[in-house]
């Protein structure tokens, strides 16, 4: 056999490796059955060629990983340029569908621009919407890029190394955890390495800004980050609705246990000021245990008054957790459903009436479903006394509330209130402080 050098070599490799595409034009992928597609078409999770060979790994393998709330990632990325893969695709997939950050570089300050897409296949195509649209594309120079990769509850944030103060992201949902770092035009190879980012240590919080918090400080009504990207909406939204005095509700709080979240806080906010349940349980009773606090701000945090001070000393298994929730007139008790035995109280004045149920340290999502307490799971409360027959003018107490009394005048009662924080005193027939006044629930 003749030995082949040299050039002819090269030659005879070419040809016998992609002889046959030269059938295809530029600009398009050569399928198994010879079809020739758009190369825009390749790796896009639909089968353009009809024997799937446009699909599929190992031809549209790339990066991939799971990443989780809070973590951050660093994805080197090989990139080869403009005319071989365009721009690189960042994907955060879910059961069927994938939130996507279309990441170009713009103009030559290193500045990204980025379109962000939710609803798209498992390969980032043919999403629903778009969330941004970004500037005119430009296109990074080939070489190695490294991308910072942050999941926040929900969303998907992304930064170029060293420009942190332009930040690429997408809303994403609780199951999206599945990231692919990809070419968004499918050319070539594009070597992605994931790694974790060893830019906090463990128990922090990566602010936008690359600085470094405690986690105990998310999401916490203040400013740690200097960026405000440990604050605010939809970093630290959670469970809230509205509750009126009288109102019944049960929360269902699916608890992610200690290391996620610490323990569950009940915030009542009216106002600029807010009280909060800190609900815990006590490791000898095996009940709720509590501490309870006015004077807070809008998360609950910094408050200025303890209420109660509770034995909490363990926290709740993970899993799904339905609590009672009750406004009553001045103020809020929270139980475990079917233990009202054992129930929190916190004081609250009139304007409160915004209520949320959120996880006291922000490590993870803590999805909360509230319902209208139809059908009470706690005890019947007990009948208002009748107004006694042939009795001019008397006070009875509410077998609910501390502050509610009845006016019995002439046989008819009317339901009445204390002025807070006095409650009804029924030997002296009258609102009294709460020092005076025992309750007669
Ligand atoms: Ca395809
Ligand atoms: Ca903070």
């Amino acid at each position: 056999m003749m030995a082949i050098t040299g050039p002819g070599l090269v030659l005879f490799l070419l040809s016998a490796c992609f002889g046959a595409a030269a059938t295809c034009s530029y600009g398009e992928f050569q399928c198994k059955n010879e079809k020739c597609i758009s190369i825009y078409s390749k790796c896009d999770g639909q089968d353009d060629c009809g024997d799937g060979s446009d699909e599929g790994l190992p031809l549209c393998s790339a990066g991939n990983t799971t990443i989780l709330a809070g973590d951050t990632l660093t994805a080197s990325v090989q990139y080869k340029g403009k005319d071989l893969n365009g721009v690189v695709l960042f994907l955060l997939c879910g059961g069927s569908a994938c939130s996507g950050l279309f990441i170009g570089n713009y103009g030559n300050n290193g500045s990204l621009a980025y379109n962000a897409w939710v609803g798209c296949n498992v390969e980032g195509k043919y999403c629903n919407y778009t969330v941004h649209q970004g500037k005119v594309y430009h296109y990074y120079n080939p070489g190695q890029l490294r991308f910072f990769v942050n999941r926040r509850d929900s969303e998907l944030a992304v930064w170029l190394d060293g420009h942190p103060d332009v930040v690429a992201t997408v809303p994403v949902q609780e199951g999206q955890t599945r990231l692919r770092v990809k070419p968004a035009v499918w050319r070539a190879d594009m070597p992605v390495e994931l790694q974790v980012a060893d830019k906090c240590p463990n128990g922090n919080f990566l602010c936008s800004n690359g600085k470094c918090i405690t986690v105990f400080n998310k999401c916490d009504g203040f400013d740690d980050c200097g960026d405000g990207s440990d604050e605010g909406l939809p970093l630290c939204s959670a469970g809230n609705t509205t509750i009126l005095a009288g109102d019944t509700l049960t929360a269902s709080v699916e608890y992610k246990g200690v290391e996620l979240n610490g323990v569950v806080l009940v915030v009542l906010c009216g106002g600029s000021t807010c009280g909060g349940l800190y609900l815990g349980t006590n490791k000898k009773s095996g009940s709720l245990a509590y501490n309870a606090w006015v004077g807070c701000n809008k998360e609950g945090e910094y408050c200025k008054t303890t209420v109660h001070q509770g034995e909490m000393d363990q926290y709740y298994s993970p899993g799904l957790l339905r609590f009672v929730v009750q406004r009553r007139v001045s103020e809020l008790a929270v139980w475990l459903e079917g233990r009202p035995d054992v129930t929190a109280t916190v004081p609250v004045s009139e304007g409160q009436t915004g209520l949320r149920v959120k996880p006291a340290v922000w490590r993870a999502d803590m999805p909360v479903q509230f319902q209208a307490a139809a059908s009470p799971s706690f005890p019947p409360l007990p009948a208002p006394p009748a107004c006694p027959p042939g009795v001019g003018y008397l006070l009875l107490p509410s077998p609910v509330f501390c502050d509610e009394y009845r006016v019995c005048a002439a046989g008819a009662a009317q339901v009445m209130r204390c002025p807070a924080p006095k409650r009804f005193h029924y030997e002296r027939q009258a609102c009294d402080w709460p020092a005076n006044a025992p309750c007669h629930r």
